[in-house]
């Protein structure tokens, strides 16, 4: 707090995976903000994935082989780009190469059994090694960093930990062809609406001529780069930041750290604000204001919510606006989160990322943002337990909107009615023995 009280003036991420980092990105099972409400979609979302039927298409037809039918829906793709536009060359060129990758089959059909805890991400985020790591990378870029941020007002330490999150400073970018990745998500169908789109931007980014069809490489989930930009962000978003003619995200930092600037400062992040800060609550204070509702630091002041310190606020953080997030529940830590957490959450829609970049950047510039230790002790909810939760609140009248084991804003609110009707604090989180007093019931 008192970093915030004295630097508010100033500025106030493998992983965990490779690639698409942050692939736990839907916030299903961190209380965040209503992520319905997001105005532009963050760079790598979840919910970006559709579940279209794609039963009525030549490429289900089972006399066929895979690959024939692979030939069929890129011979209709290439069909239907040229007859947006691009020129025939141009989509023979890209796309007539694209072969199914494997990869890309098998994983998009793995769903997750089990998430970790959030704090097991954030403490992930933050380890030894990746502050080291990043600790290099801020002196040796120093320059670099300079030039960044008086175009851009995005602070250094952010722009660091997002690189550290996302590829480990540039060490694992994916080796897949981009290409062929999106071809076959977009063949496969699950995600068709979403790879065609981002297809089309690869045209137009090579068509452009800022980068070579040589140089797109990156994750088969579609994520390119030191930063993980997907098409549609790369042809949006991308900078030739050391101008050299070449929008370089895989070997130039200047580019990929200038592109993630320009990202998040058109996203709106504001030089001048936190980013979170982690507060202290009354006894007895109303968890149902947790996650959804916006009030000002003082608004939150007069509903009992305190600095770690117990000292004031600074005046002018006293008009920001905030919201309260409990992420593990009302035992762990509790933080006001600001306008800068969201823009973050455009990067990657999921909370726990948010986090996970504020706690890193923190520590790079030596601080530590979470004191309040988090409930550990309570072993996480698996997929099947949070499908039982699931099915008992809805049959108890609570509706948790389905039974699919993903801890979203509609369970969170089913739980916490449950909770209220017990007068336990409402924070909608489950713990184990919460969750046994539910079924007992
Ligand atoms: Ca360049």
């Amino acid at each position: 707090m008192h970093r915030f009280l004295i630097s508010f003036a100033l500025f106030s991420f493998a992983l965990l995976s490779t690639s698409c980092a942050s692939a736990g990105d839907s916030d299903a099972d961190i209380p965040a903000a209503n992520e319905a409400q997001t105005e532009t979609p963050p760079i790598r979302n979840a919910e970006a994935t559709n579940t279209e039927a794609t039963n009525t298409d030549v490429t289900h037809n089972s006399v066929m082989t895979e690959a024939e039918k692979f030939n069929v829906w890129k011979a209709d793709f290439m069909q239907r780009a040229v007859a947006q536009g691009y020129s025939q060359d141009l989509v023979a060129r890209l796309i007539a190469p694209a072969t199914i990758n494997p990869k890309a089959i098998e994983r998009d059909k793995t769903q997750p059994e089990f998430t970790k805890p959030v704090w097991s991400y954030v403490d992930g985020a933050a380890s030894a090694s990746r502050v080291n790591s990043g600790e290099t990378k801020l002196a040796n870029f120093r320059t670099t960093f300079d030039a960044i941020e008086a175009r851009y007002q995005v602070p250094r330490h952010i722009l660091t930990a997002i690189w550290g999150l996302e590829t480990a400073y540039g060490k694992i970018m994916g080796s897949d062809d981009m290409v062929s990745s999106l071809a076959t998500l977009a063949y496969q169908g699950r995600r068709r609406t979403f790879a065609e789109r981002e297809m089309l931007a690869l045209l137009e980014m090579v068509q452009d001529g800022y980068v070579r069809q040589d140089q797109l490489v990156g994750s088969w989930t579609g994520a390119m780069g030191m930063t993980q930009f997907i098409p549609t962000t790369f042809r949006d978003y991308a900078v030739d930041f050391d101008g050299d003619g070449n929008k370089d995200l895989w070997e130039s930092e200047a580019d990929a750290l200038g592109s993630a600037a320009h990202y998040l400062s058109r996203h709106g992040w504001r030089a001048s604000e936190p980013v979170m800060e982690e507060v202290r609550v009354v006894d007895g204070f109303d968890y149902g204001l947790t996650e959804t509702t916006k009030r000002t630091v003082n608004q939150w002041t007069t509903a009992g919510v305190m600095t770690m310190n117990g000292q004031p606020w600074t005046a002018d953080a006293g008009f920001l606006e905030a919201k309260l997030i409990a992420p593990g529940g009302h035992r762990g830590p509790k933080f006001l989160i600001f306008k800068n957490f969201d823009v973050i959450k455009k990067y990657n829609n999921s909370t726990s990322y948010a986090m996970g970049i504020n706690v890193l950047g923190e520590a790079l510039r030596g601080n530590t943002v979470i004191s309040t230790p988090w409930p550990r002790e309570n072993e996480a909810l698996s997929f099947e337990d949070k499908k039982t939760m699931q099915r008992k609140l809805t049959a108890l009248g609570y509706s948790t909107g389905g039974v699919d084991g993903q801890v979203g804003p509609n369970t969170r609110k089913a739980i916490r009615a449950w909770q209220n009707s017990l007068g336990l604090p409402a924070d909608g989180y489950m713990e184990q023995d919460l969750l046994a007093r539910l079924l007992a019931q």
